[in-house]
């Protein structure tokens, strides 16, 4: 038995390819006029931008895997998969001289497990890039990597080449999709680890003393596999989008994924409001700061949840905008190609680990 009929939010295969075309005409269409209006606030990290280097193929070199999980690069990956043209990965060490840029993924060099290969002549005008999507309290020791890199590949707005957990894109169709009827929770919580230190789990506590929070994951022993987890969110007014960072831009896939796919309206926590409004439709989210207290915000989803179109508010955003996730580490590479025109002549972190991780005021 549902809550919400999740499958109304999945776009048959045929209908994504459709969407395809079509947004690729969109795309050329907006070259010749301009983006529509009420486009432009969102896209900073769209990947169209107007750099152009006429046509030559930029060589992408992964040295290692994210993680150790290699992935197939046969064909012509970026274009294939991405429609991101004149674009070659490689992950063939014996390409370094080609290069155009290297890419290095942070944990690995952090960890130890790999090396950067300095004693290598550096050919004329290659990039390296320092690749993470971790949150900067998992980034510690950087200052060994002083004056090595030219360029960022990070979820953040200000790196060289943005890749973002997920980001909205304009809808095309009117398509509108209903609001998940047949709530049977306030508010939801899914936490692995559950520590009494964070800020969330404060903030968790204060606000089951106003209202009741449903909790699932390991540390309630109400553990949910990936395709459980969104069935179980749409049964829930509101979900708990508690990032583990604070960290500037750090939105992960509990927003785009979690909330915004599973039917709830998302409550976030984690960077600040402007953050959020920066990538996220308005009236598609909550955030705790909007509230001066926990027990404010209690109110407040109380009494939203009771108000059936006020709550309907919160869903009116999905008539404009469609959430695209990002989960394919070749697409982030692929993407550096999209950017590589609009990279400065020359450019090198001296002090990546202040970049990585900006002292919070
Ligand atoms: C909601 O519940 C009602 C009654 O239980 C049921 O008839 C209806 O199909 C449900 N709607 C959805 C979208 O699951
Ligand atoms: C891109 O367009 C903007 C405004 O149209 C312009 O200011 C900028 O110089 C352009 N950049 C390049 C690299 O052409
Ligand atoms: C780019 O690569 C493709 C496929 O490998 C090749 O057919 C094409 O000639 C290359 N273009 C240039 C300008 O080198
Ligand atoms: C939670 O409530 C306590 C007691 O009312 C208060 O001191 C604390 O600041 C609150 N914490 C948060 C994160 O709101
Ligand atoms: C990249 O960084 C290296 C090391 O600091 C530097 O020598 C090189 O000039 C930089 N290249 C570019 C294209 O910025
Ligand atoms: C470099 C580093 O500290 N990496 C850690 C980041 O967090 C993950 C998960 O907690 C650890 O497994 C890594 O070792």
């Amino acid at each position: 038995m549902g809550c919400a009929n999740t499958k109304r939010l999945q776009v048959s295969y045929m209908r994504k390819s459709l969407l395809l075309i079509f947004f690729l005409c969109f795309f050329l269409l907006s070259l010749l006029n301009g983006w529509p209006e009420g486009f432009q606030t969102l896209t900073a990290i769209n990947p169209f931008t107007n750099c152009s280097r006429g046509g030559r193929n930029v060589t992408i070199l992964v040295w290692y895997w994210p993680f150790g999980r290699s992935f197939t690069l046969k064909g012509d990956m970026c274009w294939d998969r991405f429609q991101i043209p004149h674009c070659r990965l490689s992950d063939k060490r014996s390409m370094f001289p080609l290069a155009d840029v290297v890419v290095f993924h942070s944990q690995e060099l952090l960890l130890g497990q790999q090396k950067l290969p300095s004693d290598l002549p550096r050919p004329q005008g290659q990039r390296w890039a320092w690749m993470s999507l971790e949150a900067p309290p998992n980034e510690t020791n950087l200052h060994q990597f002083a004056h090595l890199f030219n360029m960022t590949v990070t979820y953040r707005r200000d790196a060289d080449v943005t890749v973002p957990y997920g980001e909205v894109q304009p809808k095309e169709d009117g398509d509108v999709e209903e609001v998940p009827q047949n709530k049977s929770s306030l508010v939801c919580w899914v936490v692995s680890n559950y520590n009494t230190q964070h800020r969330r789990s404060q903030v968790y506590k204060n606000l089951t003393e106003t209202i009741p929070v449903k909790v699932y994951g390991r540390w309630a022993r109400k553990p949910l596999t990936s395709r459980s987890l969104l069935h179980t969110i749409s049964c829930c007014y509101f979900y708990l989008a508690f990032e583990n960072s604070g960290s500037k831009d750090y939105i992960t896939e509990k927003l785009w994924r979690n909330a915004y796919q599973g039917g709830a309206v998302p409550v976030v926590m984690g960077p600040p409001l402007d953050d959020y409004k920066a990538v996220a439709p308005p009236k598609s989210f909550i955030h705790v700061d909007e509230f001066s207290s926990v027990k404010e915000l209690g109110n407040y989803l109380q009494q939203l949840a009771e108000d059936k179109e006020r709550y309907r508010e919160y869903f009116t955003w999905k008539q404009k905008w469609r959430v695209k996730l990002h989960t394919d580490w070749r697409e982030r590479l692929c993407r550096i190609c999209l950017q590589y025109d609009c990279l400065p002549q020359h450019k090198v972190y001296s002090d990546l680990a202040a970049w990585a991780n900006p002292v919070s005021t």
